[in-house]
């Protein structure tokens, strides 16, 4: 069977376990050929005071124009952290050269959390990326970044289904197919996703137990394994499973290393459960 091959738009923060360094290990380890466009270098990422930012802006449409006259094809683009406005325009223009009718179209709008955008951001990209979702086959925003791109008000506890129904309603509104939120919790022992197919005017929803940590790039994790599960030909209710339980037990068995670090999480030791979760 011909191996799938997907691009990821996203930047490469050197240490720090997200975006690029995250995308790349994982869906590969899935079995799925990982093409990279990375929008920036950072020597960390952005929970570090100092670091480095190397802008890569100018390189991207050459590199979309080298892959086109190749003739390159994806069975996926996924796009996380982007930078500034004209990345997400210059994303833009990737998916409409490189979409064809089994292209799957992927954003992460990764640009804040709790209730606070990421140093850098403002409203007015909040609303860009908006824009950037609404061309999407599948979005993946937490609640934070919801709120953010609907220009309402984050509320990050107190709610009901009803509430999350809304808002993914809202999302797909914006012209996603599907709007899957993250970091859904309606009681303080679990947490989880919760999806709307546009399309078959469908809710699917997976929750699992409560770790009471938090790191950054868990919600790259999460959305690198959806693809690399979509790319295996799970369905997004399969996939959002298999990703909720790697994240959980990836946040899990590092919040239990005392001596741990606390910049990213320890996804790479439960790689080969991953593989077994996706039949592999
Ligand atoms: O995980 C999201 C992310 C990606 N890239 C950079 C970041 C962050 C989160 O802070 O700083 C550079």
């Amino acid at each position: 069977m011909k191996m799938k091959r997907i691009a990821s738009i996203q930047d490469i923060s050197c240490l720090g376990k997200c975006s690029l360094t995250v995308a790349l290990p994982i869906i590969s380890a899935m079995g799925v050929e990982t093409c990279i466009v990375p929008t920036a270098v950072l020597s960390t990422h952005t929970m570090f005071k100092n670091f480095t930012f190397r802008d890569l802006t100018e390189d991207l449409t050459p590199i979309a124009d080298h892959w086109q006259q190749e003739q390159f094809r994806f069975d996926a683009i996924y796009t996380g952290y982007l930078g500034s406005k004209q990345q997400i325009d210059i994303v833009k223009d990737y998916f409409r050269r490189f979409k064809q009718a089994d292209t799957l179209t992927v954003v992460d709008p990764a640009m804040g959390d709790n209730g606070k955008l990421y140093p850098g951001f403002n409203e007015e990209f909040a609303r860009e990326i908006g824009t950037l979702c609404g061309v999407a086959d599948i979005i993946l925003p937490n609640l934070t970044e919801a709120a953010f791109m609907l220009g309402e008000p984050y509320v990050g506890e107190g709610y009901d289904e009803a509430f999350i129904k809304e808002l993914l309603q809202k999302l797909c509104a914006l012209g996603a197919k599907t709007a899957v939120l993250t970091g859904v919790s309606f009681d303080k022992d679990s947490i989880g996703a919760m999806g709307y197919d546009s399309c078959k005017k469908e809710y699917f929803s997976y929750y699992n137990k409560k770790v009471d940590a938090a790191f950054h790039g868990t919600g790259d994790v999460f959305a690198s394994t959806v693809v690399g599960a979509l790319m295996n030909d799970l369905s997004l209710e399969q996939s959002l499973k298999v990703a909720a339980d790697y994240t959980a037990e990836s946040i899990r068995i590092t919040a239990a290393d005392p001596e741990g670090i606390r910049y990213g999480v320890y996804f790479e030791e439960l790689i080969p459960q991953l593989l077994k979760a996706i039949g592999k």
